[in-house]
């Protein structure tokens, strides 16, 4: 077993949140308006430009599943019933502090449990189409200025154009910061850990101040070059390099993306939501329609949701060339149909185009299979030629 390689301040994502929890307070006790969402499709600028905080509200553990399963069928993903249970046992004080929710339409699951969760608190769900034809992207345009409009008319504010350009401009400068940082492991060696940078990313869904985080993620990049240029430059890596896609794996971090590194591998790259898929596009700038220029952005998310989703071959393809990658690991959370069923191009498309193996993981949010996928994990890596 090898350490994964961490920075000594290294906070878990626990301990971010954590932290987080306390900060919302202070900014809900200064008068703050929070909105809560579940997925990488709701435009985060709609948020902003209301003047409201935005907060990801996906649960990534099992302690409420027992609960929403009173309520929900036990056959649903652990995100779907994870999440609905925080809100119904009143754990999550994220949820707790959100003024209101919204939704989307994405898989079943999700978008059936939003009727449930709408009954502990006001939820808005966005009707999300599920093909990226000319049609659907000014259905989905319509569907933005919609949901502005709810927030308006919820919050009793005005939110113009301008108020959305200046918040499409600061998350355009977050995603660009973001990707600095993803990009990092294009390096050889490997200058961080998979576990560091997942972590790290996924904490933007709580991170409130803006500028704060832009510097904080700025500044980290800057640290682990120069750490790379100085100790790492030119050495040898025999270490197997790996792509980690599917659903969202926050809440099998550990039993996963930790394990894999502590057996000697490097998580190089994720093709998910917090991965690097979403910080590659920006919103136009220069679009004259600031709900199109949204639109183009976000119907453009490699989810498999969606249908066809062929750009997601197309990414895995880009960031295996770019990244080295030597390996690719699929997670997929229980019941999730989506990828479920899309992992059948995923693997054909791994593993006769792009000639590397690829491992296929079915799991939840509880520890009961950690030897199991020990075991697998292990024999996978002895398939990388390295
Ligand atoms: S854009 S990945 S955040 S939908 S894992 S709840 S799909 S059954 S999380 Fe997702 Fe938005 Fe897509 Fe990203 Fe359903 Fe699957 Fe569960 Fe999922």
């Amino acid at each position: 077993m090898s350490e994964v390689k961490l920075p000594k301040n290294f906070e878990s994502y626990p301990e971010m949140r954590q932290k987080s929890f306390l900060n919302m307070k202070q900014q809900k006790d200064n008068g703050a308006i929070v909105v809560g969402s579940f997925c990488s499709f709701v435009p985060v600028e709609i948020v902003r430009a209301a003047g409201a905080l935005p907060v990801g509200l996906c649960s990534f553990t099992e302690e409420p599943i027992p609960a929403a399963e009173a309520n929900l069928p036990r056959n649903l993903c652990p995100l779907i019933k994870s999440s609905y249970g925080a809100a119904l046992t009143d754990t999550c004080p994220f949820f707790y502090f959100s003024d209101l929710i919204v939704g989307e339409t994405t898989c079943d699951g999700k978008m059936k449990m939003f009727e449930l969760l709408n009954e502990i608190k006001p939820t808005y769900v966005m009707q999300l189409p599920h093909n990226r034809s000319e049609e659907s992207l000014l259905y989905w345009a319509s569907e933005i200025r919609k949901f502005k409009e709810k927030l308006e008319d919820y919050f009793h504010v005005t939110i113009t154009d301008d108020m959305i350009r200046k918040a499409i401009k600061g998350q355009n400068e977050e995603r660009r910061a973001v990707l600095e940082f993803q990009e990092l492991s294009k390096l050889v060696p490997a200058p961080l850990s998979g576990y560091e940078m997942g972590t790290r990313v996924d904490a933007g869904s709580f991170s409130f101040d803006q500028k704060k985080r832009i510097e904080e993620i700025k500044a980290r990049t800057a640290e682990i070059r120069a750490d790379w240029e100085a100790n790492y430059k030119g050495k040898p890596d025999d270490r197997p390099r790996l792509l980690v896609t599917g659903c969202p794996n926050a809440g099998v971090r550990d039993k996963v993306i930790k394990a894999v590194e502590e057996m000697g591998a490097d998580v190089v790259v994720f093709d998910t939501c917090s991965g690097i898929r979403n910080n590659l596009e920006l919103v136009d700038e220069t679009e004259a329609d600031v709900y199109l220029a949204l639109a183009k952005k976000y119907i453009n998310t490699n989810c498999s949701v969606m249908s066809p989703n062929g750009g997601r071959r197309e990414g895995i393809s880009w960031m295996v060339d770019e990244f080295h990658v030597d390996g690719v690991i699929e997670v997929i959370l229980q019941s999730c149909h989506t990828y479920d069923v899309e992992a059948y191009y995923i693997k054909n498309y791994v593993t006769q185009e792009k000639h590397i193996p690829y491992m296929g993981i079915e799991t939840d949010y509880s520890m009961s299979d950690k030897g199991q996928i020990n075991t697998r994990l292990q024999a996978f890596l002895e398939t990388i030629d390295k």
